[in-house]
């Protein structure tokens, strides 16, 4: 691919002035792994904190607008408040993620757990998360559960697809109309014989039953090395049922590195998928990160990451659908082939650069934010800023 026609080129610029993509809150505060969490300077000492970096984020990339929340790492007294003071930094809450798998009375499990007072006091807190939605006019309600077993015989397999079924029908009853639920599987950990959500497939399972506000959320480092993601993307997307993406790096298990590290050809792939279901407007899929920057610099990790969503999305926009759609229907097995690696090998960064220009916005915004001098105010600000959750 030379260059580009300039209907090609105003074609995609629109979809990717359009793309939104969501930080995490988790992502600006202190994370680590079980060995060490090495602090960072200048990280937030609160939620609002974390908003304000966030906003940070949607300055320089423009297309970052909301925020996903973590109860109760982001515990406040006024989410309502929060909410304001969200809008005041020109962002948005986003996605609120419920935590059912940091007290002691989760170790055999939370909505699965053999006690029904520890099931009770679960799903307390998934409909507490509905009511943080609705004060904050959150959207999306994103359950990840912990809950598995480590040995064979431990307990019931069905039993505890059960009781799973039974918390999410009755957090699902209590969703307003504009409100979703996203079910997150993830093949192990911290369960290492067997996790109650493991794969698609049982998500779907679930969401299936529960209604057309239920929907499945991959997070991209939650499979077997080797899963073809990008399949299940497009038998999510055709059965209606895909509602976002946690994306991330993995090289080994669930590692939460910045998005496009690892494999941007796979982050292509899926976004393929995406463009060719015509799936990428902002309304439908929530393209969320979900990821920790262990060691690198937050902010920074955070717009990296951005800008890889953008330029796998806009090599995915690039792929000439007529002429991979010809080749496929000849038979051309390397015609189509070279049509997706045309689009791939593309280098679109002068396309994002212009993209930018367009929206008022720096072209570089990496430069942009080191040249801001955000970092070092921050820096000098705060003081004993907070650990994210993960890794403590
Ligand atoms: C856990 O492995 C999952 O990826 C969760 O989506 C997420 O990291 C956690 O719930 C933080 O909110
Ligand atoms: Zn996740
Ligand atoms: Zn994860």
């Amino acid at each position: 691919m030379t260059e580009l026609a300039p209907e090609t080129r105003a074609r995609v610029a629109a979809r990717l002035r359009d793309q939104r993509i969501e930080t995490a809150s988790w992502a600006y505060g202190n994370s680590g792994t079980r060995f060490k969490v090495f602090p960072q300077e200048g990280v937030p000492r609160d939620p609002y904190e974390k908003l304000a970096d966030a906003a940070e984020v949607h300055r320089h990339t423009g297309v970052a607008p909301t925020v996903a929340l973590h109860i109760p790492w982001d515990l406040v007294e006024d989410y309502a408040d929060l909410a304001r003071h969200a809008t005041g930094l020109g962002v948005r809450v986003g996605t609120i993620n419920a935590n059912v798998f940091q007290d002691n009375d989760y170790k055999l499990g939370s909505v699965t757990n053999p006690d029904p007072g520890v099931r009770r006091k679960a799903i307390a807190h998934l409909l507490e998360c509905v009511e943080v939605m609705d004060r904050t006019g959150s959207r999306d309600l994103k359950l990840w559960f912990s809950d598995g077993t480590n040995y064979p015989g431990q307990d019931d397999v069905r039993t505890r697809q059960d009781r799973l079924a039974a918390a999410l029908a009755e957090t699902y009853d209590r969703l307003g109309p504009d409100q979703r639920m996203l079910l997150e599987y993830k093949l192990f950990e911290p369960a290492f014989y067997m996790t109650d959500v493991p794969d698609w497939g049982t998500a779907y399972a679930h969401c299936v039953a529960l209604g057309e506000r239920a929907q499945v959320v991959i997070d991209t480092g939650h499979h077997a090395p080797g899963t073809n993601i990008e399949f299940i993307v497009a038998v999510l997307l055709r059965a209606g049922k895909l509602g976002g993406f946690d994306f991330n790096s993995r090289f080994y298990a669930d590692d939460d590195l910045m998005v496009g590290a690892a494999d941007p050809f796979q982050l292509f792939r899926i976004m393929h998928e995406i463009v060719l279901a015509d799936a990428l407007s902002t309304r439908g899929i929530a393209f969320m990160l979900d990821q920790c920057h262990n060691i690198e610099p937050k902010i920074q990790a955070v717009i990296r990451s951005v800008l890889n969503v953008q330029e796998a999305t806009a090599k995915a926009l690039l792929v000439d659908h007529a002429a991979l759609r010809a080749a496929q229907e000849s038979g051309d097995v390397l015609g189509a082939n070279e049509a997706l690696m045309d689009a791939y090998n593309t280098d679109v960064r002068p396309l994002l650069r212009s993209v930018r220009e367009d929206m008022g916005l720096d072209p570089d915004p990496i430069g942009a934010y080191k040249r801001s001098g955000y970092l070092e105010k921050v820096r000098a600000e705060r003081v004993g800023g907070t650990q994210a959750g993960w890794g403590a």
